[in-house]
């Protein structure tokens, strides 16, 4: 597990140097966003169940398919399986903004996720639109609670969408 100020100072602690210039204009940038960063993970803590729920019924409507005979999503199973993916993906991007680093999204969330989700037919392009739509319903929240730099929202779900997509080898 890593955040932004543990990432650097680990990173000069390696060099052997004091902290300059550009380790302090990151430190400051990390806490000026602290507010928004705070602001959005409480966001996103006290609407858990009703993203997921929202983002699932709208992912569902645009892709029909997912949940008839045949899909991925079809059975009670499948359909319970995919709203917890959504859920583990709102709960790490939540650990992720306060981090401002998404390391944990590679060693808790991303490590072996592709190759687990194709030996099991889990389509990807999906799974990544379920991902902006959570994201976009953060934002739509965020906006709605004033907060006034919602920008730091997108990094942890764009990472997530970002690494899903990556064409493998
Ligand atoms: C905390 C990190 C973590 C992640 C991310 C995770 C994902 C994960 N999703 C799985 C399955 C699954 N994931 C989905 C998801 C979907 N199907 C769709 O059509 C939609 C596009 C999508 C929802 C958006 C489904 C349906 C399954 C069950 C597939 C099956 O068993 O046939 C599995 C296989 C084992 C299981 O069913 O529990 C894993 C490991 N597990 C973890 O521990």
């Amino acid at each position: 597990m890593q955040d932004a100020v543990t990432k650097l100072i680990r990173n000069y602690d390696v060099a052997g140097r004091y902290l300059d210039r550009n380790a302090i204009d990151s430190l400051s940038a990390y806490f000026s966003s602290g507010t928004a960063r705070l602001t959005a993970a409480a966001i996103i803590n006290a609407n858990s169940a009703e993203i997921v729920k929202q983002a699932g019924s709208q992912l569902f409507a645009e892709v029909p398919e997912l949940i008839r005979p045949g899909g991925n999503a079809y059975t009670t199973r499948r359909y319970s399986a995919c709203l917890r993916d959504m859920d583990y993906y709102l709960r790490y991007a939540s650990y992720a903004l306060v981090a401002a680093d998404n390391y944990v999204l590679d060693e808790r969330v991303l490590q072996g996720l592709r190759e687990t989700y194709n030996s099991l037919g889990v389509p990807i392009g999906p799974t990544v639109r379920g991902i902006q739509i959570m994201k976009e319903i953060v934002r739509t929240k965020a906006q709605a609670a004033d907060l006034e730099d919602s920008s730091v929202i997108d990094e942890p779900f764009d990472y997530m969408t970002r690494e899903l997509s990556e064409i493998s080898i």
